[in-house]
């Protein structure tokens, strides 16, 4: 670290190892598209678009102005029972992007507050139409919802729930997780084995009874817990199955959503469309934060009942719509819209699944895995040392100039969208070294 005077004693910083970290910190003080700068004014490539979420890559000029001129207009304005007129934009431009019959958009400020938001919507939808007992939700080993109580329920991610007690959330169950390295090893895009997971959910069905589960929840693709592509099949069972029983469908795309597959959300990419759809981070770039439930519109119907004067969803954050993070919303889906970005990053789907399954030959590789623009290279675990290997893995890697993400022993991509053959040749052959000299 460059600067002698600057205290770390205070900042308590969110998953990270704090005294390790303390010990070496690593300083990002500036980025412009592709690469960060470190502050000893080292160029950084950015190979995991900060957290899965500058997608349109760092400190784009016209989303800045946007915030800029919002700042200069109406700092802040208040969105229960009055309004502002960015939020209204803001919303019109999300449902723009998403599937059909999606048109209701209810804003929060991250990913977490939007699971909890779909989650809560879920329960108020089955009660408005009579159907009060659905209460339970069905998650999935392996999910990553975010942090909240309503997340960390429905994840399934057992550190991130040990410490917080056992039961959670009542009343929810869990999917199996879709990895097998058995099965599915070095599969390219959708591994081609383990759609039958997915009938599990009869069986919980049947367990539960369908006139107890509200909604059942996943990510399409799952992102934090190391990058796992839905099996081919896997989703339009899952739907058939809750369309069957009355159940909702809750994708959460605050990774897969605003283009990481090349596509608005991972709905259209995989034409399985769900009743909520949970979003963030590539929503304004990731300049303000925002997160969004998009709501097909009967949910939304459904709840518009009873007397008009009457609040219909006791829900809502005091930044929900928040005139800043939608003047980058808007400026952000305009960007992506004018840029064709979405389908300008199409053709590095194919070069970022090259390369990553060029390195499956390297020392202690023992899967890669890929789909749209993300590739995931996991690695053997040092015994008794979970994460050991992917952490010098990262480490090394940003000493070298480049930013990787690490996931327990799983090395993850997923580049800002603009990224080109030449990043992604520094990215890999950087990480291509840096496994050579690991033990
Ligand atoms: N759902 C999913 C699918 C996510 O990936 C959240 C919810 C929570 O979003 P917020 O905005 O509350 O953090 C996420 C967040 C990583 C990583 O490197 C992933 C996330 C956050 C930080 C790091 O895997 N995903």
């Amino acid at each position: 670290m460059n600067d002698p005077h600057l205290n770390l004693d205070h900042f308590w910083m969110p998953f990270t190892a704090n005294r390790q970290f303390r010990g070496k910190p690593r300083m990002l003080v500036s980025a412009k598209d592709m690469h960060y700068t470190s502050d000893d004014g080292r160029q950084v490539v950015d190979g995991c678009a900060g957290l899965w979420c500058v997608n349109a890559g760092h400190n784009r000029e016209e989303i800045l102005s946007a915030i800029k001129a919002q700042l200069d207009t109406l700092d802040f304005a208040p969105t229960f029972q009055m309004g502002h007129p960015m939020a209204f934009k803001a919303a019109e431009k999300v449902a723009e992007l998403a599937p059909a019959g999606m048109s209701k958009v209810f804003f929060a400020n991250s990913g977490s507050e939007s699971v909890d938001s779909a989650l809560k919507i879920a329960l108020a939808y089955h009660r408005a139409r009579g159907e009060g007992t659905r209460t339970k939700f069905i998650g999935r080993e392996r999910g990553y919802h975010g942090v909240g109580f309503g997340g960390i329920s429905v994840g399934g991610i057992p550190l991130n729930r040990k410490v917080f007690g056992g039961q959670l959330l009542p009343g929810v169950d869990h999917l199996p997780h879709t990895h097998n390295l058995r099965e599915a090893a070095f599969s390219r895009g959708q591994p081609k084995w383990g759609s039958h997971l997915a009938e599990d959910l009869e069986r919980l069905v049947a367990l539960h009874d369908p006139s107890n589960i509200a909604a059942v929840i996943v990510e399409p693709v799952a992102g934090s817990t190391g990058v796992l592509p839905p099996p081919v099949g896997y989703l339009e069972t899952l739907r058939a199955i809750c369309d069957k029983h009355g159940i909702l469908l809750i994708f959460d795309e605050v990774i897969s959503g605003f283009g990481r597959l090349g596509t608005p959300f991972a709905a259209q990419y995989f034409n399985v469309t769900p009743d909520l759809i949970c979003c963030a981070k590539g929503i304004t770039n990731a300049t303000i934060p925002m997160g969004a439930v998009i709501a097909k519109d009967f949910i939304y119907d459904a709840l518009m009942n009873g007397p008009e004067g009457l609040i219909e969803l006791f829900h809502g954050y005091t930044y929900s719509g928040h005139p800043v993070a939608a003047a980058a919303a808007v400026a952000t889906l305009d960007l992506y819209r004018e840029t064709g970005l979405f389908e300008a990053s199409r053709p590095m789907h194919a070069a970022i699944a090259d390369a990553a399954h060029g390195m499956r030959e390297l020392p202690n590789v023992i899967d890669v895995r890929n789909i749209g623009l993300i590739a995931a290279i996991e690695l053997k675990s040092r015994e008794g040392k979970p994460g050991a290997r992917a952490y010098e893995a990262m480490v090394k890697c940003f000493e070298r100039g480049v930013l990787v993400r690490i996931t327990g022993d799983t090395i993850a991509l997923s580049p800002p969208l603009i990224v080109g053959q030449s990043h992604l040749d520094e990215i890999f052959d950087t990480l291509g070294d840096v496994l050579r000299t690991i033990d």
